[in-house]
């Protein structure tokens, strides 16, 4: 009998969650293994550069989130997701900016830094230039999306939603752990409405809301008095 895929990921991570979501959409069976939980003692040997997501299927472990995603999309769904024939590149090119540049600019330039994440973050004075930099980065990737992706479709590769809309949404709701405003960008504010209210998506999300949750209170509590952030602000 053949075995189940067997993914290593975190939940709070976004090449986590974007695997979990396309093996949800599509009905894969798999077995997940949270490394935040427990993490096995083979786990090097399957990934190199100790990061997630990895996939095992039979013999191979399958490491980097695009590499997962064409995967599964080969042995398993005949690229459900990828649109008809002569979209795929587009949406291939537009999976490879949101696993690459967009995901750097967004997370490594501007959110984690505004955060301070530990081991991320770097000294004072270097980690705000590089929060404006990371910043303006965002203005133009999100101008992209607005002027060029959805300015003539209700989704980015046209008037379907694709595996590209469901990559770059997972990537912007980093934003959101900075309560970033995305008034300016009213055709991409109602298209991340419409991402999010979609099942899959948010049962992928459920650790991702709440680490938004703690980001709020903190933010609003460094930013003045704790009192200040009512109950109705957490829940
Ligand atoms: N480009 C890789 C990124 C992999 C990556 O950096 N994963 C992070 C989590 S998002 C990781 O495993 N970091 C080390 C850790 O969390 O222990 C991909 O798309 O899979």
């Amino acid at each position: 009998m053949a075995t189940r895929p067997t993914l290593f990921m975190k939940r709070n991570s976004v090449s986590c969650r974007i695997v979990w979501l396309y093996l949800k959409q599509n009905a894969i069976p798999f077995m997940m293994i949270d490394l935040d939980e427990c993490k096995p003692s083979d786990f090097e040997s399957r990934s190199p550069l100790g990061t997630v997501p990895v996939l095992q299927d039979g013999g191979h472990n399958i490491y980097g989130s695009q590499a997962i995603v064409y995967y599964l999309a080969e042995k398993y769904t005949n690229y459900a997701g990828f649109g008809k024939n002569n979209e795929r590149p587009l949406i291939e090119s537009v999976i490879n900016w949101a696993a690459t540049t967009l995901l750097r600019d967004i997370g490594n330039n501007y959110v984690y830094p505004s955060l301070n994440w530990p081991g991320v973050a770097l000294a004072k004075e270097s980690n705000s230039s590089l929060v404006d930099f990371g910043k303006n980065e965002v203005i133009f990737h999100l101008d992209v999306l607005e002027k060029h992706y959805l300015c003539h479709h209700e989704f980015l590769c046209g008037n379907s939603s694709t595996i590209a809309d469901c990559w770059v949404a997972v990537v912007l709701s980093l934003l959101e752990l900075v309560c970033f405003d995305l008034t300016p960008w009213p055709r991409l504010r109602s298209w991340v409405c419409s991402m999010k209210s979609n099942g899959d998506y948010v049962d992928v999300s459920y650790n991702h809301e709440e680490m938004v949750r703690k980001s709020f209170y903190n933010l609003n509590s460094s930013a003045s008095d704790l009192k200040t952030v009512s109950v109705e602000n957490l829940t």
